[in-house]
């Protein structure tokens, strides 16, 4: 059997480190594609000198010629510009609104089969456009925030309990950023809900808090440390997991952001919801039932989220 393929538009910091851990995990071959072709190249090479090493088989190369990505399997959408100290997500909207048009319609004329996920933010409005844009099923093109956000939430239970990141789950839904609603009574050290466990005196509602906020502000936290770019590592091992559910079939449960018909009371519109990624793509939207303040947390993200895709429609992009 062929290898995959997988297509990565934008050789950044997230490109380059999805290329690397797709090399590492052996998934498929990797096509680079950047507007600087020389720095897609260039770090596709680089890569592949370090296969040796590492001892895996993955062709790497990259360019700036959109016929490169024909026939790809999965797709990553990390072009665009990222953040900078002071700048919200939504900062981005205008510079990455251009972009995506030209991604979907690279998309559109050599990969329509492709499974696509996109990173470039403003997440949920950035996805839209595109799945909008290429006119690819809305199944086959998701959004990457959610495993991001849920990753991290785990890291900072797993650090306040003292166990290992493996046994935590975290669950996590709406718009990725400041709206973004961690649900504690679904987040487990292993299959014992957070509440249970603050009232097993294990941890006070006061620290659930500041998690839940520490959280929230995760992508800020790492601008404001790096002062140039934001983050990368965490970003693109949360995207192969994506790919990974797809490529093997796995139906992993993964937030992801999916376009809503009707589910959660809400439609025509990307946001974050756990969903079953296999083989057809977005396979199940799980819909849980909220309580009433939860609800409201998670349609006050929603309407973020839908006021970004108005202001998004009146740049006539
Ligand atoms: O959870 C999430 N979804 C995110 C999103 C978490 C972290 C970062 N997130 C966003 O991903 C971030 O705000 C950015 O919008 C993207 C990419 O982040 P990255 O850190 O990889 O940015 P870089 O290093 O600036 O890389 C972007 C690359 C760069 O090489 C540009 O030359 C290229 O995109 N670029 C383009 N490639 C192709 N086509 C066009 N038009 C284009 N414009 C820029």
């Amino acid at each position: 059997m062929a290898r995959n393929k997988i297509a990565l538009i934008g050789a950044g910091n997230i490109g380059g480190t999805l290329a690397h851990l797709i090399g590492l995990k052996e998934l498929g071959d990797v096509v680079m594609f950047d507007v600087f072709g020389g720095v897609a190249a260039g770090k596709a090479l680089d890569i592949m000198q370090s296969s040796p090493v590492d001892g895996f088989d993955s062709a790497m190369s990259g360019g700036s010629d959109y016929s490169a990505i024909k026939d790809a399997d999965v797709i990553i959408v990390t072009a665009g510009f990222p953040r900078m100290p002071g700048m919200s997500r939504d900062d981005l909207l205008t510079k990455n609104a251009g972009v995506m048009g030209q991604v979907a319609e690279g998309i559109k004329q050599y990969a329509p089969n492709a499974f696509v996920i996109c990173i470039t933010n403003p997440l949920d409005v950035m996805v839209w456009a595109l799945q909008q844009k290429s006119g690819l099923p809305a199944h086959k093109v998701v959004g990457m925030a959610g495993v991001l956000d849920s990753s991290r939430f785990r890291l900072f239970l797993a650090q306040e309990f003292g166990v290992s990141v493996e046994d935590v789950t975290a669950f996590v839904l709406g718009g990725h950023g400041d709206t973004m609603v961690p649900l504690t009574r679904y987040s487990t050290v292993a299959g014992i809900p957070v509440p249970d466990l603050i009232k097993m005196g294990w941890t006070t509602q006061e620290k659930i808090d500041a998690i839940v906020a520490r959280t929230a502000n995760g992508g800020g936290e790492i601008v404001k440390l790096l002062e140039k770019g934001s983050a990368f590592y965490a970003p693109a091992a949360s995207a192969v997991a994506m790919a990974e559910s797809y490529l093997k079939d796995k139906k992993r449960v993964l937030p992801c952001a999916v376009m809503l018909n009707g589910e959660y009371g809400q439609k025509d519109f990307y946001v974050g919801v756990p969903v079953v990624i296999g083989k057809d793509g977005v396979e199940k939207v799980v819909e849980v039932e909220f309580l009433p303040e939860e609800k409201a947390a998670f349609d006050k993200s929603c309407d973020a989220v839908k006021k970004l895709v108005e202001d998004f429609k009146k740049l006539g992009v």
